[in-house]
């Protein structure tokens, strides 16, 4: 047999990667969303703050900025509890190929994060994180997902400062989780005030997460003026639900828009000057 035929025998195998031909639908903009595998187990061997430590949060946000770094063009990351959220319009990576876009922004996060939590805790840790993809189809549905992930931040907020307080005073953890299953959110609050904690006070980025997107500003370049484009890190938010919030997601929407024309401009005359 000769070696081309040997290749052609096993050609079949191609065949056999039956989810790689999975892709998400052009131009509809989706989330990816990747969430740190067993962090509660991790914070543990850290012996991270509790409940919140900032140096966790900013291993996060480390690890989102390398995803535009490395060439990815988000729109948006929101970043809360232990999850990114990376939005992507019209610049899809891969072709919108699932399990490469699944793979490939894991892997570069959970890299990313191991990298962090050397250089800020002086620990090696072998990180993992997760990934799914979440179709979201226009700018209400974007807003709408945004405002659930910011919902359920806050719920795992007040329930952090609840375990943690509640920890303090002696109880055992199944003790806390009954305590917490009974509970409606008002008396949780006026419970944990009793105790010196006024969920209503503690810093806006553990309540509402914190939202990375590109931010264009000015620039004097040989007597003109051009625009440039910086990553922002936005530490306080409002809430996604609220006209505010709702603006500022529709005017990173835009300026995504602008800076994706702005690019194939540049490519387009590059292309020209180059034939
Ligand atoms: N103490 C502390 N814990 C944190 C912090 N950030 C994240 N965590 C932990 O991370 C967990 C995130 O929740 P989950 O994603 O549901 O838990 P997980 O252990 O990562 O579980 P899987 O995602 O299913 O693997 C929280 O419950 C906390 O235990 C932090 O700043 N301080
Ligand atoms: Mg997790």
């Amino acid at each position: 047999m000769t070696q081309e035929e040997n290749l052609n025998k096993y050609e079949k195998w191609t065949e056999r990667e039956v989810f790689s031909r999975m892709h998400i639908l052009p131009e509809t903009p989706f989330f990816i969303r990747l969430d740190g595998w067993r962090f509660k187990k991790l914070s543990e061997t850290l012996k991270v703050e509790k409940p919140f430590d900032k140096k966790i949060a900013e291993c996060l946000v480390f690890s989102g900025r390398m995803l535009f770094k490395k060439g990815f063009n988000p729109a948006l990351i929101f970043v809360a509890s232990d999850e990114l959220n990376c939005l992507f319009l019209k610049a899809v990576p891969f072709s919108g190929r699932v399990e490469k876009v699944n793979s490939v922004l894991a892997s570069i996060v959970s890299s990313s994060f191991s990298l962090s939590i050397e250089e800020k805790f002086k620990e090696r840790s072998i990180v993992a994180f997760d990934s799914r993809v979440i179709v979201a189809q226009n700018e209400n549905k974007i807003l709408d997902y945004l405002s659930w992930r910011q919902l359920n931040a806050w719920r795992n907020h007040n329930n952090a400062y609840a375990y943690w307080i509640f920890r303090k005073i002696g109880c055992k953890p199944a003790e806390i989780a009954e305590k917490l299953k009974g509970l409606k959110t008002e008396e949780l609050h006026e419970t944990l005030f009793k105790h010196g904690v006024n969920l209503a006070k503690t810093p806006l980025w553990q309540r509402r997460g914190i939202l990375l997107y590109k931010e264009p500003f000015l620039k004097k370049v040989e007597d003109q003026v051009v625009t440039r484009w910086k990553i922002k890190e936005n530490w306080k938010l409002p809430l996604f639900t609220s006209k505010r919030g709702a603006k500022l997601i529709q005017q990173i929407l835009k300026w995504t828009e602008q800076k994706r024309k702005s690019d194939c401009q540049g490519k387009r005359k590059l292309g020209k000057s180059k034939s």
